[in-house]
């Protein structure tokens, strides 16, 4: 065997010095993150410098400190701190390089006089101490021990030195052998990824959960993948499709992780992608027996305290608009408790078109009213329309009264991770309105008016005419662009460019109405006929492509050529899609060779999903339809980091996304985020500290990280999951109809619950015609609960997935008969509402 060997070249400098050892020295980016304050200390980035208020009165100078941990720093290496300093009133204050855990061991200190004027200080010393991979060490500068409070500002900190190159590893181990952690759709393709530098196929083999083979064959190399960096090898195991649990592949001594061959997990997406939702409304108690306990929370921003609450919101002091808004309600938009009328747009019109498009031309009942565990349940109105009428209404809350639509309100100021968001002290500000966000409203309220047209008149007609006001007013506005800079306490979401939203909300007025004026607009638009449809697909600044996915879908007054000739782009960009997916180590729709891999790049990855989805739809070519599940395989393992992107999918999913209430890594009493929540996914600019300081040098897809701190690459956000609710509903529609239930079994399932546990009984009767020999339960826990104990059977549970098989005295059961076991389980959640035994689905009483 020919095995060849990549040496990485190793970017070495001309000299060691110009390694720079801390992280946003410069306070560019408007955060102070990594640097953190001792209590009497306050920091703020104001004007690019770090500022830090002091609480006078202290003793010694090491009383107020402001500093950053995990420095990295080497025995005997020289290292030069440099930084820009002054202070409001003249003072004295040191720098010192240190252990930032005790004994606090020192390695140098230097005291430095600080006037109003600002200069610039430089200090070298030489390590005493040996922190190589950013352990322990850290830098602070002591700011106590002065008589009245004063305020010292930062910037420009540099720490250069050192001889090892910075960068770390992520630390979820990758296995070699790539595959869908989750699974694989009887009679779709089913491929996976071998890391391998072999020039020559490789024989690998499939077994199932016994261990015993049951396919073989051999891998064809395909070399080095630069977007991964991994050599790799395609494996097709398509032949193979017996549906079952726990199968494996391998090559040699390397294992992927388990996987299924089902239709299952895809149809679980459906409903946990969306149950994300109801878990990030704001305003409404999140109740336990929606979401089990542990994500249940007090109603957020409803003006109990701590809150300052969302129902008067004044806007921010420099606008003085002479009014205040109740803006309660809606979803949080990410990890943070703002709320956007830019990103809430995309993000509701997703779930609303893909009901449209269900209703049109796929299932819709699969959104049936009781088809999500939320408090709307049986009210009569489809379950997905009741979840993105929580954020529709919130949209129209933000419409100032000249019409125009505030571009978001948040808080003053960032708040620390983790805060839950009833415990948000921080004053609620509106943000200036903004021509973005106005014909988002126009837009959302526009469609959302066609679906409500024959469930709520009333409803609808409101939405329209709050459509027809925003769209004028937008008409009067064209150019209210938000100010990319307004990035303190929420995210900016600005956006330069509005004639792509002009073209969305034409497109929606038109398909409502059908009135010749937005039709007018519609066929004037320099986006036209998907003219903007390309790979880069479309999000949440680039939304003209939402406007022909409308205006296919709906029947509208425009000539068939034209609708053919949108539904026809969608076709020729799925086909650049899969041309350059063929050419993948990791397949997977997304155009990297203009920005690398972009902040929320898992979003964009559903994006072109939908556009390969869509060109399905208009054409009914398989291959399209394959192109959307190797997207999803892409997300579910498939990838060079072995990681599932999607929380509670996968053996190695993501645990630590950057949110603060489910912010179990930083406070173990906290969740995790819950099953079906989406990470943004790798992002190679490395946008934030931590990313930076363990990603450094990442080839583009491995630019991840699962902790909580790196927000550029791990936060989750309502956009990303409305498109990962989008495509998992579509998927789960094409994955074929559930098994055909085999009425021999009845399982009965009763428990008795408690705050973290409960205590279930389980009836199987055999209501067929003939003795069972042996009897194997399996079912699925909606929630969190896990099996501790169990009786009359033996219980084993793999991630949600509970198997019992009997004991050696119970397996025969006569016709008729039932048999009677149980177990205890910690957690919480719903009942299972599905059982099968030996394979078959049974009814449920
Ligand atoms: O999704 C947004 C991404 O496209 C931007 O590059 C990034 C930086 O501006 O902001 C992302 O959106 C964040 C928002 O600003 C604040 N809430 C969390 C969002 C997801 O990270």
């Amino acid at each position: 065997m020919l095995v060849a060997l990549v040496a990485a070249p190793l970017a070495i400098p001309a000299s060691a010095a110009e390694y720079e050892r801390l992280l946003n020295g410069t306070f560019d980016s408007g955060s102070a993150d990594p640097w953190w304050a001792s209590a009497g200390v306050t920091n703020r980035v104001t004007g690019g410098e770090l500022c830090a208020s002091v609480t006078g009165g202290t003793t010694n100078p090491w009383d107020a400190l402001v500093g950053q941990n995990g420095v990295p720093f080497e025995t005997d290496q020289s290292y030069t701190l440099s930084f820009d300093a002054r202070a409001t009133t003249a003072q004295t204050v040191a720098a010192a390089a240190g252990e930032s855990v005790s004994p606090y061991r020192g390695i140098a200190r230097q005291e430095f006089a600080l006037t109003p004027e600002k200069q610039r200080f430089t200090f070298t010393f030489t390590s005493t101490l040996d922190f190589p991979d950013a352990g322990n060490g850290q830098v602070a500068f002591q700011l106590g021990g002065q008589a009245a409070d004063n305020t010292i500002c930062v910037d420009n900190v540099s720490l250069v030195g050192g001889v090892k190159p910075p960068g770390g590893v992520n630390p979820n181990p990758t296995r070699k052998v790539q595959v869908d952690q989750v699974g694989y759709v009887p009679g779709l393709p089913k491929r996976a990824t071998l890391v391998s530098t072999a020039t020559t196929p490789q024989p690998w083999t499939l077994k199932n959960s016994a261990g015993a083979v049951v396919a073989s064959g051999q891998s064809t190399p395909k070399g080095a993948d630069v977007t991964s960096g991994d050599s790799v090898h395609l494996i097709d195991f398509s032949s193979f499709d017996t549906a079952g649990t726990g199968y494996t592949l391998s090559v040699g001594e390397d294992t992927s992780f388990p996987f299924d061959i089902s239709a299952d997990a895809i149809k679980r997406l459906r409903y946990d992608s969306l149950a994300f939702f109801y878990h990030q409304r704001s305003g409404t108690p999140i109740e336990a027996q929606y979401v089990g306990e542990e994500y249940s929370r007090p109603a957020g921003h409803v003006n109990v305290a701590p809150n300052q609450g969302d129902n008067n919101v004044p806007c921010r002091a420099d606008l003085a608009c002479g009014y205040t808004l109740d803006v309660r309600g809606g979803w949080y938009d990410a990890g943070d408790h703002g709320k956007y009328v830019v990103n809430g747009g995309i993000s509701a019109w997703q779930l609303l078109n893909a009901y449209e498009r269900a209703s049109r031309i796929g299932d819709a009942t699969a959104y049936r009213d009781g088809s999500l565990a939320i408090p709307e349940k049986s009210n009569g109105v489809p379950d997905l329309l009741d979840e993105a009428r929580w954020e529709v209404d919130f949209l129209l809350k933000m419409q100032a009264p000249d019409g125009m639509a505030h571009h978001k309100i948040h808080d003053a100021n960032w708040t620390a991770l983790p805060t839950r968001p009833e415990l948000d002290d921080q004053p609620r500000r509106l943000s200036a309105t903004s021509t973005a966000a106005t014909l988002n409203l126009a837009a959302v309220a526009a469609q959302a008016s066609r679906l409500w047209r024959g469930v709520d008149a009333t409803y609808s007609a409101t939405l329209l005419s709050a459509a027809r006001k925003a769209y004028t007013a937008a008409k009067a506005n064209p150019a209210k662009l938000a100010d990319p800079n307004d990035g303190t306490g929420g995210g900016a979401y600005s956006d330069d460019t509005v004639t792509d939203e002009f073209y969305w909300a034409a497109s929606e007025l038109y398909a409502t109405t059908g009135e010749a004026a937005f039709r007018t607009d519609v066929a004037g638009s320099p986006h036209y006929k998907a003219a903007s449809l390309n790979r880069g697909g479309f999000h949440w600044g680039g939304t003209a492509p939402l406007g022909d996915i409308t205006l296919a879908l709906v029947p509208t007054g425009l000539p068939a050529a034209d609708v053919t000739a949108i539904k026809s782009a969608f076709a020729t960009v799925a086909d650049q899609h899969l041309t350059a997916m063929a050419g993948m180590g990791y397949a997977t729709p997304y155009d990297n060779s203009t920005a690398g891999y972009v902040w929320g790049s898992n979003s964009t990855v559903l994006n072109n999903a939908t556009v390969l989805a869509l060109a399905h739809d208009f054409t009914g070519a398989a291959k399209y339809r394959d192109g959307v599940f190797e997207a999803l395989h892409y997300l579910l393992g498939r990838n060079p980091l072995s990681t599932s992107y999607v929380a509670g999918y996968g053996e190695q999913a993501m645990v630590n996304a950057h949110h603060r209430f489910w912010a179990h890594q930083n406070d173990p009493t906290l969740p995790i985020a819950p099953p079906g929540s989406l990470s943004g996914g790798p992002n190679s600019a490395l946008q934030d500290p931590v990313a930076q300081r363990l990603l450094a040098g990442c080839p583009q897809q491995k630019c991840w990280v699962d902790d909580i701190g790196a927000y550029s690459v791990n936060e989750v956000a309502i956009n990303w999951n409305s498109a990962l609710a989008w495509v998992s509903g579509w998927a789960a529609e094409k994955s074929g109809q559930p098994p055909t239930p085999v009425a021999d079994c009845e399982v009965t399932y009763t428990a008795n619950k408690w705050q973290g546990g409960l205590s279930a009984h389980v009836a199987l009767k055999n209501t067929g015609t003939t003795a069972w020999t042996s009897w194997k339960l399996g079912f699925t826990f909606p929630g969190t609960q896990k099996v501790s104990s169990g009786w009359s059977a033996n219980w084993s549970q793999s991630g949600a997935d509970v198997t019992a098989t009997n004991m050696s005295w119970n397996g025969k059961v006569e016709a008729g008969k039932s048999v009677y076991i149980g177990f205890n389980a910690s957690g919480g959640g719903a009942d299972p509402a599905a059982f099968t035994i030996n394979g078959k689905s049974c009814k449920t009483s």
